[in-house]
């Protein structure tokens, strides 16, 4: 009731005075208000007329319309649009409720401050979230601009760029979006597209803002700070998620733009790629020594060198023969394999000799020429000269959904891997190069590499199903991944994994994502982290980049530490670059593969984690990789970190980031940390600081926070054997002496467990000496089988006299205790009962 009266008090202010305005509008820009704010079911609505005769680039819309919605008690969008005349919409669908959410975390004005203004306005503080002066507006045909200011300079986010600190630089930086096969490359625009941006404001508090729009378009970072956004086409749609943590915003943005997939469990082991396999021979030696040096390993890729002739939907019959009965044999041995296809087909195969073409050319699904009829013909990797799927087409979702299970009897494939989604094109633009016009050669390019929308990929002015290619250019991989998830459901009867270079907003719910074509450089390995971050603010949490660099000869010390970074990306994948050396983790000899072995057998034992994890990431939005900052925005200095990050709430992995050394300057922000390889207790005097922590070549330093509880399970070469293990707990006590955690299970690689409540969930809360299991949901007869053999406690003040299990006293032998506090207890306990575990 109180914020209508206000926002009717402001509206008829508002009247007043825009008819003030109307008087004095030579020469000026941006818009002003016709009328009155209205009142509708879902918020507001204000009708805008343009107020000069002067324009950047022409054509600007006389008259326009801002609605604005209270979506959620936590989520606004406003949409500025031109109410005559439909203009290109990114077909996702956001819930948009039917009536305004009644009680409101936020408020919006309108307000005189020399220009119109239009503000969001964080009820709890009264921190101005948004706030943009309409005077500054900007939309015209194929130039959209608006500006706001920011309450703080901590913002995140935007991509997919190569960025060279988590936390933006905000000194008039500007960043193009707009998809492009490029290898990362400092601030260019890569693969995907995500205009989304999170903000930790100065009291702590956190907000996103999602600007839902396809077109290339570039942000630009002020310092005062604000953010200006230029697009070249669209609406200027934007949402705003409240928060107030930065858990809660991502929860909140995932809920509107769809939660991620829940993964496969196999694809949470380490996975080994390269393209350049020069036959089944080497894959079948690299398998070999993984296997000799016992090292943990679930995923085996084919990259482009198991086709024949780059050819989707064939293999090499002589170079790779007998590869479906190889991938058997893998599969036996409790491995997975997952195949690489490409966006684009040959059109040049003999009459008859390649049916996909054949098949689609009938069904003319192709993306089209500017006329809308002929299909436009590129260049890529297949040989002579390709046609691209147009995926937004039903016909063509069928199609390469019909061809992907018709694959899956030559080759019994796990998962699919997209590449070249942008999509890519060795021309630039497709046969016989871009006509000039408004489409391909608009007035303003925004700031993308080559200053080109065709660069490297097909004409703006192509037509695909959804309209001009201009429009659905960085959408192509965003819609070639449901049909392809579809695909994989449909053949193997399982759980999709979709691994894809191109994503767009809300890719995260089919997609898994890596980081594209970096460099064995040093460098690399400290962006790899900014990128894992960002792309779990993205909600695609199940990201990596290629360990060990895919471009240059790696060498035996950076794919160490590498490796052991890697061995903590929520998609832990080496893959190398056709030409560059071998690095897979048993070709370095004894000493490494040893090294890569432990670490990896510290992810694998804690995989029941990561796995709870991305089970609370798809079932509540959360992240699973998280940086400092995201846990404790309280701590500005927190708001620089990049060069550690966590797994969830509660484990902290700092890796060694440069050659030669020896050690790592690790922060710990304010909160009980225990040492993950000792359970020793980093001292309070350590808080608030960076303290130097040994990280000889065999180490890379790991730490578990006080108040978690984490599930971990003994470690095995194949996740297939290590989900038969017994589990362990490792409980980590806070100040007060108490932690919580949870653990959720399912067979790992059935369909839709979480929406058909096939799964066990436990939840662990330890207090007084106390630690108790509450079985939140018991639908996995698979537990069963299964028990608990360890109960680790870090923070035990004193050793206890006795420890009793479920009314039962746990003999001596059973238990040890060390000074630094850390208590082990042995046992055998089903999983499928609960815990009572007290501390006398
Ligand atoms: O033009 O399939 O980013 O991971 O190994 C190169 C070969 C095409 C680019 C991918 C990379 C992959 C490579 N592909």
């Amino acid at each position: 009731m109180e914020r209508n009266k206000k926002l009717h008090f402001l509206a008829l202010a508002l009247a007043v005075l825009s008819q003030a305005y109307a008087v004095r509008e030579d020469g000026l820009y941006g818009y002003s208000l016709t009328g009155k704010p209205e009142k509708t079911e879902k918020g507001w609505r204000v009708a805008l007329s343009r107020r000069g005769t002067a324009s950047l680039y022409g054509n600007d819309i006389p008259q326009l319309v801002l609605d604005v919605e209270f979506q959620t008690e936590d989520r606004v969008r406003f949409k500025i649009y031109d109410p005559n005349n439909q203009r290109f919409e990114v077909p996702l669908k956001i819930e948009s409720p039917p009536l305004a959410a009644a009680d409101t975390s936020y408020d919006i004005e309108f307000v005189n401050d020399l220009s119109l203004r239009f503000k969001i306005i964080r009820k709890a503080t009264g921190t101005v979230l948004w706030d943009t002066s309409l005077a500054d507006l900007v939309f015209s045909q194929q130039y959209l601009r608006i500006s706001t200011n920011v309450p703080s300079s901590s913002v995140y986010g935007f991509g997919e760029h190569q960025h060279p600190s988590f936390k933006h630089n905000m000194n008039h930086i500007t960043y193009g979006m707009y998809s492009r096969d490029q290898s990362p490359k400092m601030n260019a625009n890569l693969y995907g597209v995500h205009p989304f941006y999170m903000c930790i404001e100065t009291d702590a508090n956190a907000h996103g803002v999602l600007f839902l729009n396809a077109n290339a378009q570039d942000v630009t970072l002020h310092p005062e700070p604000s953010l200006t956004f230029r697009t070249i086409g669209g609406v200027l749609d934007f949402y705003v998620f409240l928060g107030p943590t930065p858990e809660n915003v991502i929860q909140q943005y995932t809920e509107a733009i769809g939660r991620p997939h829940l993964p496969p469990y196999w694809s949470l082991g380490y996975q080994l790629s390269r393209w350049g396999y020069p036959d089944i021979g080497a894959v079948e030696q690299v398998v070999k020594r993984m296997t000799e040096y016992g090292i943990p390993y679930d995923v085996q890729y084919g990259d482009i060198d198991y086709m024949d002739r780059k050819l989707d939907f064939t293999y090499d019959k002589e170079k790779y023969a007998g590869l479906p009965e190889f991938m058997q044999e893998l599969k036996k041995d409790g491995l997975h394999y997952v195949i690489i296809l490409d966006p684009f087909l040959s059109k040049d195969q003999a009459r008859g000799a390649y049916q996909p073409y054949e098949l689609g050319e009938q069904l003319g699904i192709w993306v089209k020429n500017s006329d809308g009829v002929t299909p436009a013909v590129g260049q890529a990797l297949a040989p002579g000269n390709s046609v691209y799927p147009d995926y937004f087409n039903p016909k063509t979702a069928d199609w390469w959904t019909q061809m992907c299970v018709q694959f899956h009897n030559v080759l019994p494939y796990d998962g699919i891997w997209l590449d070249m989604n942008e999509p890519s094109n060795f021309l630039d633009g497709q046969i016989p190069g871009c006509a000039h016009n408004n489409l391909n050669n608009p007035p303003y390019i925004p700031r993308i590499s080559d200053s080109s929308l065709f660069q490297s990929t097909l004409c703006p002015d192509s037509k695909t199903f959804l309209g001009d290619l201009y429009d659905t250019h960085s959408l192509f991989g965003w819609s070639e991944a449901p049909p392809t998830f579809q695909a994989i459901k449909e053949a193997t009867g399982k759980r999709p994994f979709v691994l894809s270079r191109s994503t767009f907003v809300g890719n995260g719910k089919y997609t898994a994502h890596w980081l594209g074509d970096n460099h064995a450089l040093w460098e690399d390995m400290h962006t790899s982290i900014i990128g894992i971050l960002e792309f779990n603010l993205f909600g695609i949490p199940q990201v990596g980049a290629d360990i060990c660099g895919f471009y240059y000869d790696t060498t035996f010390e950076l794919c160490l530490r590498w490796t052991q970074l890697g061995a903590f990306y929520p998609l832990s994948r080496n893959h190398n670059a056709f030409g560059q050396k071998e690095q897979d983790p048993g070709v370095f000899g004894l000493e490494f593969a040893t090294i890569a072995r432990s670490t990896l057998q510290i992810r694998y034992s804690l995989l029941p984690y990561l796995y709870t994890l991305f089970f609370e990431a798809h079932a509540f939005g959360n992240t699973v990789a998280r940086g400092l900052m995201h846990e404790f925005p309280a701590d500005p200095q927190t708001h620089e970190i990049d060069t550690a990050f966590l797994w969830g709430s509660a484990f902290m992995i700092a890796p060694v980031l440069q050659e030669a050394t020896r050690s790592v300057d690790v922060y710990f922000p304010e909160a009980p940390w225990f040492d993950y390889y000792t359970g020793d207790k980093v001292p309070e005097s350590s808080h608030r600081k960076h303290v130097n922590i040994n990280a000889p070549l065999e180490k890379i330093p790991l730490f578990i926070r006080g108040g978690y509880i984490l599930p971990t399970q003994t470690p095995a070469v194949r996740t297939a054997k290590s989900r038969l293990n017994p589990f362990g707990l490792i409980v980590a006590l806070d100040e007060q002496g108490q932690a919580t955690g949870s653990l959720f299970w399912d067979d790992g690689d059935s369909a839709d467990t979480v929406e058909n409540g096939n799964y066990f969930y436990a939840r662990y809360t330890y207090r007084e000496g106390h630690l108790k299991t509450s079985i939140v949901n018991n639908n996995y007869r698979g537990v069963d089988s299964l028990i608990y053999d360890t109960v680790q406690i870090l923070g035990v003040t004193s050793r206890p006299n006795a420890v009793v299990m479920n009314g039962k006293a746990i003999r001596r032998s059973d238990i040890h205790y060390q000074e630094n506090g850390k208590l082990v207890v042995h046992l055998s306990v089903p999983l499928g009962e609960e815990l009572d575990l007290i501390l006398q």
